[in-house]
């Protein structure tokens, strides 16, 4: 049993390291000013902007469904604040070795009959060695025989190593640059920001899709919420993906207590990831356990287009399947 317990509390400063970072140089599409003034506007201006960008390039009411599955659990080496999967935190959580393949055809095709059309298989790595990768590669082309797309999330790649996914056929790489790049050293101190950027280059190099986002809801403000957004919609070809996780938070990481963030401020971000990168699929990520079904619907609104579909993240709770088709029904949804 590796399910752990989200609770929140509240009021508590939340970052954790100090370790600055340098801002990367970007070719601008969107300037942070004009970032920031969508933040500022009024909400339901904001989210008909977002609708209307949504409508004009993809049909609003179907949403792209993709399970996870996690294939390495625990015992990671990063201090990743909010990770309830670093070895350095005491969390509920067990450390399990590399899943067997076996095991992963059979969460796949278990995902596939609930109706998932992308599986994403996600380890708890700094970077994956050459021996893991060999055994991911597996994986990849069994959950392709399979007939879904895959994705995967392995941490940091070395030259070669994006190649060999692709090679496996590999569809998506997950790698998110989690918050702003000033506040990046606030929250992990094992890596940079541009270990970061450099396994994004190696992913694009290869022609995989990528899958890129973040997190909110971490202590930052919203100028930190910019910045983020920022990085994304001026990266030279916008992720193809873009998961906005809402931070879990789970006892023993030094991110739990953080103060919660306001679930209209999580749609306001949603809307300006719609609007800032409009031909990207826009993924509720983490947090939908905490989300009542109004706050799901109006993400479907401003513009989010795909979920992590399956009761469990990595190790976290996520909504039942049924509690979804429910949902998807009142709303009228489609589902691919
Ligand atoms: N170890 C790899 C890495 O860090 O790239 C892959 C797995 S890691 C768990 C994938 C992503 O999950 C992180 O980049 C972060 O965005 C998200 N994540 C992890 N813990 C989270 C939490 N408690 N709440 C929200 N998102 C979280
Ligand atoms: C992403 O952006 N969010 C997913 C996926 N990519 C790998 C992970 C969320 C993890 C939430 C905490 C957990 O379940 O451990
Ligand atoms: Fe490790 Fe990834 Fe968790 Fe960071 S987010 S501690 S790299 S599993």
């Amino acid at each position: 049993m590796r399910k752990v317990n989200n609770q929140s509390s509240h009021n508590k400063v939340a970052f954790i390291h100090k370790n600055p970072q340098t801002q990367s140089t970007l070719n601008e599409k969107w300037k942070k000013e004009s970032i920031t003034e969508l933040f500022e506007l009024p909400f339901n201006d904001l989210i008909f902007k977002a609708h209307k960008v949504h409508i004009e390039n993809f049909d609003p009411n179907t949403v792209q469904l993709s399970t996870l599955l996690s294939i390495k659990t625990g015992g990671c080496s990063e201090d990743c604040g909010y990770c309830p999967q670093s070895a350095r935190f005491s969390t509920d959580v067990e450390n399990e070795p590399m899943m067997q393949l076996s095991d992963v055809i059979e969460a796949a095709k278990a995902a596939k009959v609930s109706g998932a059309t992308r599986f994403c298989m996600g380890a708890a790595w700094r970077s994956p060695k050459d021996k893991d990768l060999k055994k991911v590669t597996e994986m990849i082309v069994a959950v392709k025989s399979i007939g879904l797309e895959s994705c995967a999330t392995l941490g940091m790649l070395k030259d070669g190593q994006a190649a060999e996914l692709k090679a496996a056929g590999l569809d998506y790489y997950n790698h998110n640059l989690d918050t702003a790049p000033e506040l990046y050293g606030d929250i992990i101190s094992t890596r940079t920001y541009q270990d970061r950027l450099d396994t994004l280059k190696r992913v694009r190099e290869v022609d995989i899709n990528v899958c890129c986002g973040g997190i909110i809801g971490l202590g930052e403000t919203r100028q930190g919420r910019v910045g983020l957004i920022h990085q994304l919609s001026n990266m030279d070809k916008p992720p193809e993906s873009v998961p906005i996780n809402l931070l879990t938070q789970v006892e023993g990481t030094p991110l739990m207590g953080t103060q919660d963030l306001d679930h209209f401020e999580f749609i306001r971000t949603i809307a300006i990831a719609r609007i800032t990168m409009p031909k990207s699929y826009i993924r509720l990520s983490a947090g939908r356990e905490m989300m009542d079904d109004g706050i799901q619907a109006l993400a479907f609104f401003a513009g989010a287009n795909s979920i992590f579909y399956g009761e469990e993240l990595l190790t976290t709770e996520n909504p039942s399947t049924l509690r979804d088709q429910e949902l998807f029904k009142r709303l009228g949804l489609k589902t691919n």
